[in-house]
Protein backbone atom coordinates (compact mmCIF):
# COMPACT_ATOMS: atom_id res chain seq x y z
CA UNK A 1 0.00 0.00 0.00
CA UNK A 2 1.37 3.27 -0.92
CA UNK A 3 2.66 5.68 2.50
CA UNK A 4 3.03 3.05 4.91
CA UNK A 5 6.49 1.19 4.88
CA UNK A 6 7.07 -2.44 4.30
CA UNK A 7 7.63 -3.41 7.80
CA UNK A 8 3.64 -1.65 8.71
CA UNK A 9 2.67 -3.78 5.14
CA UNK A 10 4.15 -7.20 6.47
CA UNK A 11 2.54 -6.70 10.12
CA UNK A 12 -0.30 -5.82 8.17
CA UNK A 13 -0.57 -9.75 6.13
CA UNK A 14 0.90 -11.38 9.29
CA UNK A 15 -1.84 -10.09 11.54
CA UNK A 16 -3.96 -12.09 9.17
CA UNK A 17 -2.37 -15.49 9.44
CA UNK A 18 0.06 -15.51 13.02
CA UNK A 19 -1.26 -14.31 16.53
CA UNK A 20 -0.43 -10.83 16.37
CA UNK A 21 1.39 -10.98 13.20
CA UNK A 22 4.57 -12.28 15.49
CA UNK A 23 5.74 -15.85 16.80
CA UNK A 24 6.48 -14.66 20.24
CA UNK A 25 4.57 -11.90 22.58
CA UNK A 26 7.17 -9.04 22.99
CA UNK A 27 7.62 -8.99 19.06
CA UNK A 28 4.73 -7.45 18.37
CA UNK A 29 5.99 -4.02 20.26
CA UNK A 30 2.86 -3.58 21.94
CA UNK A 31 4.62 -2.46 25.18
CA UNK A 32 5.77 0.20 23.87
CA UNK A 33 2.88 1.42 21.74
CA UNK A 34 3.78 1.02 17.93
CA UNK A 35 3.89 -1.07 14.85
CA UNK A 36 6.81 -3.50 15.30
CA UNK A 37 9.98 -3.33 12.94
CA UNK A 38 10.34 -6.84 10.31
CA UNK A 39 13.68 -7.09 10.00
CA UNK A 40 15.70 -8.15 6.94
CA UNK A 41 18.71 -9.13 7.86
CA UNK A 42 21.63 -7.86 10.38
CA UNK A 43 25.76 -8.09 10.56
CA UNK A 44 27.73 -7.57 13.94
CA UNK A 45 25.91 -5.05 16.15
CA UNK A 46 23.64 -4.09 13.68
CA UNK A 47 19.95 -5.05 12.20
CA UNK A 48 18.64 -3.97 8.76
CA UNK A 49 14.75 -3.67 8.56
CA UNK A 50 12.23 -4.59 5.53
CA UNK A 51 12.59 -0.70 4.94
CA UNK A 52 16.66 -1.25 4.89
CA UNK A 53 16.80 1.29 7.95
CA UNK A 54 20.06 0.41 10.39
CA UNK A 55 19.73 -0.26 13.84
CA UNK A 56 22.67 -0.72 16.96
CA UNK A 57 20.89 -3.94 18.45
CA UNK A 58 20.98 -4.32 21.93
CA UNK A 59 18.34 -6.86 22.12
CA UNK A 60 20.73 -9.55 20.15
CA UNK A 61 18.32 -12.11 19.30
CA UNK A 62 17.21 -11.67 23.28
CA UNK A 63 21.03 -12.90 24.02
CA UNK A 64 21.98 -15.72 21.78
CA UNK A 65 24.35 -13.06 19.81
CA UNK A 66 26.48 -12.59 22.23
CA UNK A 67 29.76 -12.54 19.30
CA UNK A 68 27.21 -10.53 17.22
CA UNK A 69 25.01 -11.10 14.55
CA UNK A 70 26.49 -13.64 11.31
CA UNK A 71 29.77 -14.07 12.85
CA UNK A 72 32.21 -15.79 10.43
CA UNK A 73 33.12 -18.54 12.21
CA UNK A 74 29.46 -19.83 12.96
CA UNK A 75 28.49 -18.96 9.31
CA UNK A 76 31.31 -21.32 8.29
CA UNK A 77 30.21 -24.15 10.63
CA UNK A 78 26.60 -24.30 9.85
CA UNK A 79 27.64 -23.90 6.07
CA UNK A 80 29.95 -27.10 6.38
CA UNK A 81 27.53 -28.85 7.99
CA UNK A 82 24.45 -28.67 5.82
CA UNK A 83 25.94 -30.74 2.99
CA UNK A 84 26.42 -33.32 5.71
CA UNK A 85 22.33 -33.31 6.09
CA UNK A 86 20.11 -31.15 8.04
CA UNK A 87 19.10 -33.97 10.42
CA UNK A 88 19.14 -37.32 11.33
CA UNK A 89 17.42 -38.46 14.65
CA UNK A 90 20.13 -40.31 15.97
CA UNK A 91 23.46 -39.78 17.99
CA UNK A 92 26.25 -37.59 16.30
CA UNK A 93 29.65 -37.13 17.73
CA UNK A 94 28.85 -33.51 17.58
CA UNK A 95 26.65 -33.72 20.17
CA UNK A 96 29.51 -35.37 22.60
CA UNK A 97 31.45 -32.07 21.51
CA UNK A 98 28.95 -30.39 22.65
CA UNK A 99 28.37 -31.97 25.59
CA UNK A 100 32.46 -32.15 26.80
CA UNK A 101 32.30 -28.45 25.44
CA UNK A 102 29.70 -27.74 27.93
CA UNK A 103 31.00 -29.35 31.02
CA UNK A 104 34.29 -28.70 30.45
CA UNK A 105 33.12 -24.90 30.74
CA UNK A 106 30.82 -25.49 33.68
CA UNK A 107 31.97 -26.77 36.70
CA UNK A 108 28.37 -27.74 38.44
CA UNK A 109 27.70 -29.96 34.54
CA UNK A 110 28.47 -33.65 35.77
CA UNK A 111 26.15 -34.75 32.74
CA UNK A 112 23.79 -32.57 29.74
CA UNK A 113 21.37 -33.22 27.86
CA UNK A 114 20.21 -31.17 24.83
CA UNK A 115 17.15 -30.01 24.22
CA UNK A 116 15.24 -27.14 22.00
CA UNK A 117 14.34 -24.44 23.92
CA UNK A 118 15.03 -22.38 27.10
CA UNK A 119 11.81 -23.74 27.84
CA UNK A 120 12.02 -27.34 27.24
CA UNK A 121 15.26 -26.77 29.45
CA UNK A 122 13.21 -25.54 32.59
CA UNK A 123 10.32 -27.92 32.02
CA UNK A 124 12.67 -30.83 31.81
CA UNK A 125 15.04 -29.94 34.38
CA UNK A 126 11.64 -29.48 37.08
CA UNK A 127 10.58 -32.89 36.01
CA UNK A 128 14.29 -34.45 37.11
CA UNK A 129 14.29 -32.26 39.98
CA UNK A 130 11.04 -33.51 40.96
CA UNK A 131 11.69 -37.44 39.83
CA UNK A 132 15.12 -37.54 41.78
CA UNK A 133 13.54 -36.15 45.36
CA UNK A 134 10.01 -37.54 44.50
CA UNK A 135 8.89 -34.12 45.70
CA UNK A 136 6.48 -32.05 44.00
CA UNK A 137 6.54 -28.10 45.31
CA UNK A 138 8.77 -25.69 43.21
CA UNK A 139 9.60 -22.52 44.24
CA UNK A 140 10.27 -19.99 41.76
CA UNK A 141 10.23 -15.91 42.38
CA UNK A 142 7.99 -13.29 41.11
CA UNK A 143 9.53 -11.60 38.07
CA UNK A 144 11.93 -14.11 37.00
CA UNK A 145 10.92 -15.85 33.62
CA UNK A 146 11.51 -19.06 33.28
CA UNK A 147 9.50 -19.86 30.07
CA UNK A 148 6.57 -21.05 29.33
CA UNK A 149 5.69 -24.82 30.34
CA UNK A 150 2.38 -24.08 32.97
CA UNK A 151 4.06 -24.53 36.01
CA UNK A 152 6.34 -21.78 35.63
CA UNK A 153 3.03 -19.33 34.44
CA UNK A 154 2.77 -17.60 37.88
CA UNK A 155 3.88 -14.02 38.48
CA UNK A 156 5.80 -14.88 34.97
CA UNK A 157 8.13 -11.68 34.35
CA UNK A 158 9.27 -10.88 30.93
CA UNK A 159 6.14 -10.48 28.82
CA UNK A 160 3.35 -11.38 31.17
CA UNK A 161 4.84 -8.98 33.42
CA UNK A 162 4.39 -6.11 30.56
CA UNK A 163 0.92 -7.98 30.23
CA UNK A 164 -2.34 -7.02 31.67
CA UNK A 165 -2.34 -10.13 33.91
CA UNK A 166 0.73 -12.14 35.66
CA UNK A 167 -1.17 -15.57 35.06
CA UNK A 168 -2.15 -17.00 31.57
CA UNK A 169 -5.16 -18.68 30.60
CA UNK A 170 -5.03 -22.29 29.79
CA UNK A 171 -2.79 -23.09 32.92
CA UNK A 172 -4.93 -25.22 34.77
CA UNK A 173 -5.05 -25.14 39.01
CA UNK A 174 -3.84 -28.42 39.49
CA UNK A 175 -0.56 -27.34 37.17
CA UNK A 176 0.18 -24.49 39.21
CA UNK A 177 -0.61 -25.77 42.80
CA UNK A 178 2.68 -26.76 43.30
CA UNK A 179 4.11 -24.38 42.44
CA UNK A 180 5.25 -21.34 44.90
CA UNK A 181 6.42 -17.75 44.96
CA UNK A 182 8.83 -16.11 46.58
CA UNK A 183 9.98 -12.40 46.65
CA UNK A 184 13.30 -12.18 44.65
CA UNK A 185 16.64 -10.95 46.92
CA UNK A 186 14.48 -11.79 50.03
CA UNK A 187 15.64 -15.14 51.80
CA UNK A 188 13.02 -14.85 54.61
CA UNK A 189 10.29 -15.18 51.94
CA UNK A 190 12.23 -18.55 50.55
CA UNK A 191 12.46 -19.38 54.49
CA UNK A 192 8.97 -19.06 55.33
CA UNK A 193 8.08 -21.19 52.12
CA UNK A 194 10.07 -23.60 53.13
CA UNK A 195 8.49 -24.07 56.64
CA UNK A 196 5.25 -24.06 55.35
CA UNK A 197 6.13 -27.10 53.03
CA UNK A 198 8.81 -28.95 54.57
CA UNK A 199 10.28 -32.15 53.22
CA UNK A 200 7.63 -31.36 50.11
CA UNK A 201 10.04 -28.61 48.09
CA UNK A 202 11.84 -30.47 45.06
CA UNK A 203 13.34 -27.39 44.07
CA UNK A 204 14.17 -24.15 44.16
CA UNK A 205 14.49 -22.21 40.59
CA UNK A 206 15.52 -18.83 40.06
CA UNK A 207 17.48 -16.94 37.21
CA UNK A 208 20.85 -16.27 39.05
CA UNK A 209 20.71 -12.54 37.73
CA UNK A 210 17.12 -11.83 37.07
CA UNK A 211 17.18 -10.38 33.18
CA UNK A 212 13.36 -10.37 32.64
CA UNK A 213 11.98 -8.19 35.35
CA UNK A 214 14.19 -5.55 33.48
CA UNK A 215 17.50 -6.44 35.26
CA UNK A 216 18.39 -6.98 38.97
CA UNK A 217 21.13 -8.54 40.37
CA UNK A 218 21.36 -10.72 43.12
CA UNK A 219 22.12 -8.84 46.52
CA UNK A 220 25.21 -9.99 48.24
CA UNK A 221 24.11 -13.31 50.19
CA UNK A 222 21.28 -14.34 48.30
CA UNK A 223 22.17 -16.57 46.06
CA UNK A 224 24.80 -18.53 48.40
CA UNK A 225 21.36 -18.33 51.47
CA UNK A 226 19.51 -20.21 48.45
CA UNK A 227 22.31 -22.47 48.36
CA UNK A 228 22.22 -23.29 51.68
CA UNK A 229 18.78 -23.20 52.51
CA UNK A 230 18.38 -25.96 50.21
CA UNK A 231 21.10 -28.26 51.11
CA UNK A 232 19.18 -28.48 54.47
CA UNK A 233 15.95 -28.75 53.22
CA UNK A 234 16.77 -31.47 50.81
CA UNK A 235 15.45 -29.50 48.29
CA UNK A 236 17.85 -29.32 44.45
CA UNK A 237 18.77 -25.89 43.63
CA UNK A 238 18.19 -24.80 39.70
CA UNK A 239 19.70 -22.15 38.26
CA UNK A 240 18.12 -21.16 35.10
CA UNK A 241 21.17 -19.66 33.06
CA UNK A 242 19.16 -19.46 29.60
CA UNK A 243 20.43 -15.78 29.45
CA UNK A 244 23.30 -15.69 32.01
CA UNK A 245 25.31 -19.13 30.80
CA UNK A 246 28.12 -18.14 28.82
CA UNK A 247 27.80 -14.40 29.14
CA UNK A 248 28.08 -13.70 32.67
CA UNK A 249 31.65 -15.92 32.57
CA UNK A 250 32.49 -19.07 30.56
CA UNK A 251 31.31 -20.85 33.65
CA UNK A 252 28.39 -18.52 33.55
CA UNK A 253 26.73 -17.05 36.57
CA UNK A 254 27.51 -20.12 39.13
CA UNK A 255 31.46 -18.87 37.94
CA UNK A 256 30.66 -15.58 38.36
CA UNK A 257 28.67 -15.76 41.56
CA UNK A 258 30.64 -18.55 42.97
CA UNK A 259 27.49 -20.47 43.96
CA UNK A 260 27.05 -23.94 42.66
CA UNK A 261 23.48 -25.32 41.30
CA UNK A 262 22.49 -29.11 41.57
CA UNK A 263 20.85 -28.59 37.76
CA UNK A 264 21.46 -25.34 35.60
CA UNK A 265 19.31 -25.17 32.13
CA UNK A 266 21.06 -23.16 29.58
CA UNK A 267 19.54 -21.88 25.82
CA UNK A 268 20.56 -18.56 23.60
CA UNK A 269 24.11 -18.54 23.28
CA UNK A 270 24.45 -22.07 23.18
CA UNK A 271 22.59 -22.83 20.30
CA UNK A 272 24.69 -19.27 18.47
CA UNK A 273 21.01 -18.44 16.91
CA UNK A 274 19.85 -21.60 16.56
CA UNK A 275 17.11 -23.38 18.43
CA UNK A 276 19.03 -24.78 21.15
CA UNK A 277 18.41 -25.23 24.63
CA UNK A 278 20.12 -27.51 27.42
CA UNK A 279 19.77 -29.17 31.33
CA UNK A 280 22.08 -30.81 33.56
CA UNK A 281 23.80 -31.01 36.34
CA UNK A 282 24.92 -33.42 39.30
CA UNK A 283 25.51 -37.14 37.33
CA UNK A 284 23.31 -39.03 40.27
CA UNK A 285 20.53 -36.30 39.21
CA UNK A 286 21.21 -36.96 35.62
CA UNK A 287 20.92 -40.52 35.27
CA UNK A 288 17.23 -40.06 36.29
CA UNK A 289 16.49 -39.63 32.96
CA UNK A 290 15.32 -42.10 30.19
CA UNK A 291 16.63 -43.97 28.69
CA UNK A 292 18.98 -44.79 32.14
CA UNK A 293 16.11 -43.84 34.46
CA UNK A 294 12.62 -43.23 35.21
CA UNK A 295 12.21 -39.28 34.16
CA UNK A 296 10.60 -39.24 30.35
CA UNK A 297 12.24 -36.95 28.44
CA UNK A 298 12.20 -36.60 24.21
CA UNK A 299 13.31 -34.64 21.03
CA UNK A 300 13.07 -35.04 17.72
CA UNK A 301 15.12 -32.20 17.03
CA UNK A 302 17.55 -32.50 20.18
CA UNK A 303 20.97 -32.15 19.25
CA UNK A 304 20.33 -30.98 15.39
CA UNK A 305 23.44 -31.41 13.85
CA UNK A 306 23.11 -27.68 12.45
CA UNK A 307 21.78 -26.80 15.64
CA UNK A 308 25.15 -28.09 16.99
CA UNK A 309 27.81 -26.80 14.71
CA UNK A 310 26.87 -23.52 15.58
CA UNK A 311 26.53 -23.84 18.98
CA UNK A 312 30.06 -25.37 19.09
CA UNK A 313 31.17 -22.97 17.20
CA UNK A 314 30.22 -20.00 19.34
CA UNK A 315 31.48 -21.90 22.63
CA UNK A 316 34.55 -23.02 21.12
CA UNK A 317 35.21 -19.09 19.77
CA UNK A 318 34.00 -17.73 23.55
CA UNK A 319 36.38 -20.72 25.20
CA UNK A 320 39.82 -19.89 23.07
CA UNK A 321 38.93 -15.98 23.23
CA UNK A 322 38.63 -15.11 26.62
CA UNK A 323 39.17 -11.54 25.97
CA UNK A 324 35.51 -11.64 24.73
CA UNK A 325 34.52 -11.16 28.09
CA UNK A 326 36.86 -8.15 28.85
CA UNK A 327 35.42 -6.62 25.89
CA UNK A 328 31.67 -6.95 26.48
CA UNK A 329 32.00 -6.37 29.93
CA UNK A 330 34.26 -3.18 29.21
CA UNK A 331 31.55 -2.08 26.73
CA UNK A 332 28.79 -2.67 29.21
CA UNK A 333 30.81 -0.43 31.94
CA UNK A 334 31.22 2.12 29.04
CA UNK A 335 27.38 2.01 28.24
CA UNK A 336 25.77 1.93 31.86
CA UNK A 337 28.56 4.08 32.97
CA UNK A 338 27.53 6.65 30.78
CA UNK A 339 23.51 6.45 30.89
CA UNK A 340 24.44 6.50 34.65
CA UNK A 341 26.21 10.28 34.13
CA UNK A 342 23.40 11.38 31.77
CA UNK A 343 20.84 10.63 34.49
CA UNK A 344 22.99 12.43 37.31
CA UNK A 345 23.29 15.66 34.49
CA UNK A 346 20.03 15.88 34.06
CA UNK A 347 18.39 14.94 37.55
CA UNK A 348 15.95 12.49 35.30
CA UNK A 349 13.62 10.12 37.77
CA UNK A 350 15.35 7.06 36.46
CA UNK A 351 17.53 4.19 37.08
CA UNK A 352 20.07 1.97 35.72
CA UNK A 353 20.78 -1.61 36.61
CA UNK A 354 23.84 -3.61 35.27
CA UNK A 355 26.34 -6.65 35.65
CA UNK A 356 28.66 -7.07 32.90
CA UNK A 357 27.06 -6.46 29.58
CA UNK A 358 23.58 -6.96 31.07
CA UNK A 359 21.13 -4.15 31.81
CA UNK A 360 18.57 -2.40 32.46
CA UNK A 361 17.45 1.58 32.03
CA UNK A 362 14.43 1.71 34.83
CA UNK A 363 11.74 4.44 34.45
CA UNK A 364 11.48 4.76 38.05
CA UNK A 365 13.26 7.06 40.39
CA UNK A 366 13.73 3.91 43.57
CA UNK A 367 16.11 1.25 43.59
CA UNK A 368 15.00 -1.49 41.73
CA UNK A 369 15.47 -4.80 44.00
CA UNK A 370 12.59 -7.23 43.21
CA UNK A 371 9.06 -7.42 41.08
CA UNK A 372 7.42 -5.09 42.94
CA UNK A 373 9.64 -2.33 42.93
CA UNK A 374 10.89 -3.07 39.32
CA UNK A 375 7.17 -2.43 38.48
CA UNK A 376 6.64 0.58 39.51
CA UNK A 377 8.47 2.08 36.25
CA UNK A 378 6.74 4.09 34.07
CA UNK A 379 5.95 2.05 30.84
CA UNK A 380 5.04 5.25 29.19
CA UNK A 381 7.94 6.56 29.67
CA UNK A 382 9.62 3.95 28.49
CA UNK A 383 8.01 3.67 25.57
CA UNK A 384 8.50 7.12 24.56
CA UNK A 385 12.67 6.67 25.22
CA UNK A 386 12.11 3.56 23.11
CA UNK A 387 10.56 5.50 20.33
CA UNK A 388 12.79 8.47 19.97
CA UNK A 389 16.07 6.17 19.89
CA UNK A 390 14.51 4.18 17.47
CA UNK A 391 14.38 7.24 15.41
CA UNK A 392 17.83 7.88 16.45
CA UNK A 393 18.74 3.78 14.90
CA UNK A 394 19.07 2.62 18.34
CA UNK A 395 17.35 -0.28 18.42
CA UNK A 396 16.38 -1.75 21.82
CA UNK A 397 14.16 -3.85 23.73
CA UNK A 398 10.40 -3.16 23.11
CA UNK A 399 9.58 -3.54 26.85
CA UNK A 400 10.84 -1.88 29.76
CA UNK A 401 11.25 -5.49 31.60
CA UNK A 402 13.70 -6.95 29.48
CA UNK A 403 17.67 -6.46 29.03
CA UNK A 404 20.02 -4.80 26.91
CA UNK A 405 22.55 -6.54 25.73
CA UNK A 406 26.19 -5.44 24.51
CA UNK A 407 27.72 -8.06 22.04
CA UNK A 408 31.46 -8.29 21.25
CA UNK A 409 30.36 -6.84 18.00
CA UNK A 410 29.39 -3.30 19.83
CA UNK A 411 32.37 -1.20 20.14
CA UNK A 412 33.01 2.38 21.14
CA UNK A 413 31.31 4.10 18.27
CA UNK A 414 28.15 2.55 18.79
CA UNK A 415 28.23 2.87 22.55
CA UNK A 416 28.88 6.80 21.99
CA UNK A 417 26.08 6.98 19.23
CA UNK A 418 23.64 5.50 21.61
CA UNK A 419 24.89 7.81 24.68
CA UNK A 420 24.27 10.87 22.44
CA UNK A 421 20.65 9.97 21.31
CA UNK A 422 20.03 8.98 25.03
CA UNK A 423 21.16 12.78 26.32
CA UNK A 424 19.50 14.26 23.67
CA UNK A 425 16.21 12.40 24.71
CA UNK A 426 17.18 13.03 29.12
CA UNK A 427 18.28 16.69 28.21
CA UNK A 428 14.87 18.10 28.21
CA UNK A 429 12.82 15.39 30.10
CA UNK A 430 10.05 16.06 32.33
CA UNK A 431 11.10 16.05 36.11
CA UNK A 432 13.93 18.43 35.04
CA UNK A 433 14.54 22.07 35.49
CA UNK A 434 15.64 21.70 31.66
CA UNK A 435 14.55 24.10 28.48
CA UNK A 436 12.92 23.40 24.96
CA UNK A 437 9.97 20.64 25.00
CA UNK A 438 9.08 18.12 26.37
CA UNK A 439 11.45 14.59 25.43
CA UNK A 440 8.08 13.58 23.82
CA UNK A 441 8.09 16.56 21.32
P1 LIG B 1 12.90 -19.91 25.28
O1 LIG B 1 11.86 -21.01 25.45
O2 LIG B 1 12.29 -18.60 24.84
O3 LIG B 1 14.08 -20.33 24.42
O4 LIG B 1 13.56 -19.66 26.72
C1 LIG B 1 12.70 -19.35 27.79
C2 LIG B 1 13.50 -18.64 28.87
C3 LIG B 1 13.89 -19.36 29.99
N1 LIG B 1 14.61 -18.78 30.97
C4 LIG B 1 15.00 -17.48 30.89
C5 LIG B 1 15.80 -16.88 32.00
C6 LIG B 1 14.63 -16.70 29.76
O5 LIG B 1 15.00 -15.40 29.69
C7 LIG B 1 13.87 -17.29 28.73
C8 LIG B 1 13.42 -16.51 27.50
N2 LIG B 1 13.77 -15.14 27.47
C9 LIG B 1 12.90 -14.26 26.72
C10 LIG B 1 13.47 -12.84 26.82
N3 LIG B 1 13.16 -12.25 28.05
C11 LIG B 1 12.75 -14.70 25.30
C12 LIG B 1 12.16 -13.67 24.36
C13 LIG B 1 10.79 -14.10 23.89
O6 LIG B 1 10.02 -14.63 24.72
O7 LIG B 1 10.50 -13.85 22.71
Amino acid sequence: MKGISRSEELYRRAQALIPGGVNSPVRAFRSVNRPPLFIAGADGAYLRDADGKRYIDYVCSWGPLILGHNHREIARAVAEAVPRGLSYGAATEAELVMAELMTGMVPSLEMVRMVNSGTEAVMSALRAARGFTRRDRIIKFEGCYHGHCDAMLVKGGSGLLSGSSADSAGVPAGAVADTLVAAFNDLGSVEALFAANREAVAAVIVEPLAANMGVVPPEPGFLEGLRERCSREGALLIFDEVITGFRLAPGGAQEFYGVRPDLSTFGKIIGGGLPVGAYGGRREIMETVAPLGPVYQAGTLSGNPLAMAAGIAQLSYLKGHPEVYDHINRMGDALFGGLREILERTAAPCRVNSTGSLGCLFFTGNEVRDFSSAKKADTSRYAAYFDRLLRQGIYQAPAQFEALFVSAAHGEAEIARTLEAAEAFFKDFPGNPGEGKGAYG
